[in-house]
C-alpha cells in the first residue's frame, strides 16, 4: 500500500539505503536540502505562537494571560487564576492570609532542606543551608488564606518531570529561618501539617491532614480536604501582584524550566491548590496561625527526605496591640494612680494583661498588687520609685496574638551633686536652698 509523506519524511527516506543509492554525493546533496527545508520551516515556526517543550511535547502557548476578575473565593481547579484577585482583597474578612516568592530557576540564591530533617522532628532539629533543590522541587510561589472555616493554601515548582510531593506547614508560633539555617519557633498542639498524595500525573485528590499533638503527628481521621493540580496547561499569573496590606505588595513571577525562553505557562502538574476545613479535624483549630511553610518532598511519606523550603508569616492572629506607657514623679503627697492603655486592630478583640511576656495568668482587678482593670485599661496605684512592666494582647475567637509590653514609671526625686567654691572667703556668706535644683549664697 503506498504511503503519502510530507516533504520532510520523503526527505528523510532519501537518505535510507532503500531510497538512493549510498553514494556521498547523493547523501550530501540530500543533507543539504534538508538543512534548507528545516532554515525554512523554521523561520514560519517562530511566527507561530506555540513552541515545542522539549520533554515531552507538551506545547508552551505564548499570549496574553487573563486574570479573573474575582476577588471573593477559592476554587480548587488546578487554575491560579483567581488567586492574586482573592489575596489582595483588603476586606476585613480576607485578612488572614499570606503570600510569599521563594527563588526559583535561579542558581546560587536558593536555599534547602539539610541533615536529614523530617515533618516529624522537633523544629528545633530541621535545618537548612544556601542551594538548590533539583528542578521538580524548586518552589516558586506559594500562598494561604482563611475565609471562614476553610483554609485554602497554593504552591508551584518549576519543572514537571517525576512524581510530585508538596507538603504544607501551618503553624500557631512564629517560626521562622535564622541566618546560621536553624529556625526560631517551636510546634504548638494544634500546627498543621498538609501532604500531597499524587504519585502520577495531574488531577484531584485527598490530602493526608496530620495535626501536632503533644510532640507528635496525628492523622486527621476523616478530614474534609481537598487537593487539586493542573492537569492541563495553564497560563500563568505572571507579573500579576498581590497586595497583602500591611505585610506589603508582591510580585507573581513564575515560568517553567527547561522551555524555550518566554513561556509563562504552567505546564501540567506544577501548580498545586488545595484546602482543608478546619472544624472537621479539630474544634480548637480556629485559624489561629502565625506563620506557614511549603516544602517539597521526595515522596507522600510522612518520613520523605525534603528538598525547597519556604517559611513566612501568616496573619492568622490579632495584631499585636498598641499601648501607651505612662509615668510620674515620686511625691508623697500625689496618689493618684498611673493608667495604662492598650488598643487592638479591632475594637471587638478581647484585651488580656499579664505580669510577664510569658505568663499564662490573666491579670484581674488585685488590691495587693495595686493595679484594677477597667474595661481596656489597666491603673497602676503602686508609689512606691520603680519600672512596672505589664503585657497587654488582644483575641479574637479564642485565638491571641502577641503581646505588648506596656510600663508605669515612677520616677524619683533628683539627687544633686554640687561643689561650690566661693568668688573669695566670707564667712558670713550662707548656702540656702531654693526650688531643687537651684541655691544661692548670701549672707
Ligand atoms: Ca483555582
Ligand atoms: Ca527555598
Ligand atoms: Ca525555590
Amino acid at each position: 500500500m503506498k504511503k503519502k509523506l510530507t516533504l520532510l519524511q520523503f526527505l528523510s527516506n532519501c537518505l535510507k539505503k532503500t531510497e538512493l543509492p549510498n553514494l556521498a554525493f547523493s547523501r550530501l546533496f540530500v543533507t543539504m536540502l534538508i538543512s534548507l527545508f528545516c532554515t525554512f520551516s523554521g523561520s514560519v515556526l517562530a511566527q507561530d505562537t506555540t513552541v515545542v517543550d522539549p520533554y515531552g511535547n507538551i506545547p508552551c502557548l505564548t499570549g496574553s494571560y487573563s486574570p479573573s476578575t474575582s476577588t471573593s473565593t477559592i476554587i480548587i481547579d488546578g487554575n491560579p487564576y483567581e488567586w492574586p484577585g482573592v489575596l489582595s482583597n483588603q476586606s476585613y474578612e480576607y485578612k488572614k492570609k499570606a503570600f510569599v516568592n521563594d527563588p526559583f530557576n535561579a542558581i546560587g540564591v536558593d536555599d534547602q532542606w539539610t541533615n536529614g530533617s523530617q515533618d516529624p522532628d522537633l523544629i528545633s532539629q530541621w535545618a537548612v543551608v544556601p542551594g538548590n533543590s533539583n528542578d521538580k522541587g524548586d518552589i516558586g510561589n506559594a500562598g494561604a488564606i482563611l475565609l471562614n472555616d476553610t483554609l485554602f493554601f497554593c504552591g508551584d515548582r518549576a519543572a514537571y518531570n517525576g512524581d510530585a510531593q508538596i507538603g504544607f506547614w501551618f503553624f500557631k508560633d512564629r517560626v521562622s529561618i535564622n541566618a546560621d539555617g536553624s529556625f526560631s519557633g517551636i510546634h504548638m498542639n494544634g500546627d498543621l501539617l498538609i501532604l500531597s498524595t499524587f504519585t502520577n500525573g495531574g488531577g484531584v485528590g485527598n490530602p493526608n491532614i496530620y495535626t501536632w499533638e503533644n510532640g507528635a503527628l496525628l492523622q486527621a481521621v476523616s478530614p474534609a480536604a481537598l487537593l487539586a493540580t493542573n492537569a492541563n496547561q495553564i497560563y500563568s499569573p505572571n507579573g500579576q501582584t498581590v497586595n497583602l496590606g500591611s505585610a506589603g505588595v508582591k510580585t507573581w513571577t513564575f515560568y517553567p524550566k527547561n522551555v524555550i525562553a518566554g513561556c509563562k505557562d504552567y505546564l501540567a502538574n506544577l501548580f498545586f491548590e488545595g484546602y482543608v476545613v478546619l472544624s472537621s479535624i479539630g474544634d480548637y483549630n480556629v485559624g489561629c496561625y502565625a506563620s506557614f511553610l511549603l516544602e517539597t518532598r521526595n515522596s507522600q511519606s510522612v518520613n520523605a527526605s525534603l528538598q525547597d523550603i519556604v517559611v513566612g508569616s501568616f496573619a492568622g492572629q490579632p495584631d499585636p496591640p498598641m499601648v501607651t506607657n505612662a509615668s510620674k514623679c515620686y511625691d508623697n503627697n500625689d496618689q493618684n494612680p498611673l493608667i495604662l492603655t492598650a488598643t487592638c486592630s479591632n475594637p471587638g478583640h478581647l484585651i488580656k494583661w499579664y505580669s510577664s511576656q510569658s505568663s499564662t495568668t490573666v491579670l484581674t482587678t488585685s488590691a495587693a498588687d495595686s493595679i484594677s482593670i477597667v474595661g481596656t485599661l489597666l491603673i497602676v496605684a503602686k508609689q512606691g520609685v520603680g519600672t512596672y512592666t505589664y503585657y497587654a494582647s488582644c483575641t479574637e475567637d479564642g485565638c491571641e496574638g502577641q503581646r505588648t509590653a506596656a510600663t508605669a514609671t515612677i520616677w524619683g526625686l533628683p539627687v544633686v551633686s554640687a561643689d561650690a567654691t566661693p568668688a573669695y572667703a566670707d564667712p558670713s556668706l550662707v548656702l540656702y536652698e531654693s526650688a531643687p535644683p537651684h541655691y544661692y549664697l548670701s549672707s
